[in-house]
C-alpha cells in the first residue's frame, strides 16, 4: 500500500482502467458473479447482435431493468476518490468498461468510455443517435421516428470498440507511469489487455480488487479489497 501511495504521489501520468467492481459498492450489479445474473442469462448471452436479432425485447427488458438499478445509484468513494486524483496529477485517463455514467456523475473529466452508455440509443436503420435517459422505458423496444426499433449504445460482443476513444485508451496505456486495474476481471479483451500494453511501455501496474484475477500474477501490486475503501486510503 505504502509503495503505491509514493508511485501515485511521483507520477506525472497516471491512467486506471475500471470495470464492474468500481460500482458494485453503489449498487450496480457485475457482470461475472451471482449477482450479475438477471433471469438466467448471463451478459456474455445478452450483449450481442446475434441476441438482439433474435429476441431484441429480451434483450431490451434486461437493458431496462439495468437503466432502472443505474438511474438510483450513486457515485461511491472509489469514485469520489478518482475525481480527486485527477485534480492532482498532471496527466490523467480514466478509461472505463462500465457503461453506468457514474464517473462522470462523480466528477471525473477525462473519461474514456470504451463500451460506451446505457443512456445512448441508435437507430438500427437509420444510425441516429440520442440520449434517452426515461426509465423504465415507456416501450420495448423502443422506436426512432423513422419506425425502426432502437438498439442501446453499447459495444457488445463481436462489435468493435469506437475508434477514436479506443486510440486515445491505447495512448494513455503506452504513456501511464502507473496504470491502476479497478475491480475488472479482465477477461473482455480488447479492454484487458491495455495493462499488459502499460506494463510493456514501462508502467507500476497496480491491481485493485477483492478478488485475485487473470492478471494478478503478472502485474507490480495486488492490493486486495474493495475499491471504495481502498482507493480513498491510496490517496489520503
Ligand atoms: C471485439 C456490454 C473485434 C454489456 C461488454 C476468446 C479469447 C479472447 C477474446 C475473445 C475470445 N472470443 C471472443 C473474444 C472477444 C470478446 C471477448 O473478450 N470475449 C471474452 C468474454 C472471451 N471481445 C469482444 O467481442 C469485443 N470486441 O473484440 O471486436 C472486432 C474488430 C473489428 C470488427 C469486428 C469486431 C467487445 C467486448 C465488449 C463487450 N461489452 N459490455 C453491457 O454493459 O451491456 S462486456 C462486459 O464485460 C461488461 O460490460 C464489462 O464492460 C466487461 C468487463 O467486465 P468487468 O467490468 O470486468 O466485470 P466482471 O463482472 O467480469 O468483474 C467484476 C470484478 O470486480 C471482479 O473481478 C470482482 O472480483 C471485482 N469486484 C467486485 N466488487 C468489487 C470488486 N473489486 C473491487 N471492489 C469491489 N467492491
Ligand atoms: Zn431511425
Amino acid at each position: 500500500m505504502q509503495v503505491v501511495r509514493e508511485w501515485l504521489k511521483q507520477a506525472r501520468s497516471i491512467a486506471a482502467l475500471t470495470g464492474a467492481g468500481v460500482s458494485a459498492e453503489s449498487g450496480v450489479p457485475t457482470f461475472r458473479g451471482s449477482s450479475g445474473l438477471w433471469k438466467q442469462y448471463r451478459a456474455e448471452d445478452l450483449a450481442t447482435p446475434g441476441a438482439f436479432a433474435r429476441d431484441s425485447r429480451l434483450v431490451w427488458e434486461w437493458y431496462d431493468w439495468r437503466r432502472g438499478l443505474i438511474a438510483q445509484a450513486q457515485p461511491n468513494a472509489g469514485h469520489r476518490a478518482l475525481v480527486q486524483l485527477e485534480e492532482r496529477v498532471p496527466s490523467f485517463t480514466l478509461i472505463t468498461q462500465n457503461v453506468d455514467g457514474l464517473h462522470e456523475l462523480a466528477g471525473s473529466r477525462n473519461v474514456l468510455e470504451v463500451h460506451g452508455s446505457i443512456w445512448n440509443v441508435r437507430c438500427i436503420s437509420c444510425a441516429r443517435e440520442r440520449v434517452d435517459r426515461r426509465t423504465p422505458l415507456p416501450e420495448i423496444p423502443p422506436k426512432c421516428d423513422c419506425g425502426a426499433v432502437l438498439r442501446p449504445g453499447i459495444v457488445w460482443f463481436g462489435e468493435p470498440l469506437p475508434q477514436r476513444v479506443w486510440q486515445d485508451a491505447e495512448a494513455a496505456a503506452r504513456t501511464a507511469e502507473v496504470f491502476l486495474l479497478i475491480g475488472t476481471s479482465s477477461v473482455v479483451y480488447p479492454a484487458a489487455g491495455l495493462a499488459q500494453i502499460a506494463k510493456a511501455s514501462g508502467a507500476r501496474v497496480v491491481e485493485i480488487n477483492i478478488a485475485e484475477t487473470v492478471l494478478s500474477e503478472s502485474i507490480d501490486e495486488f492490493l486486495q479489497g474493495p475499491s471504495g475503501e481502498l482507493l480513498p486510503q491510496l490517496i489520503a
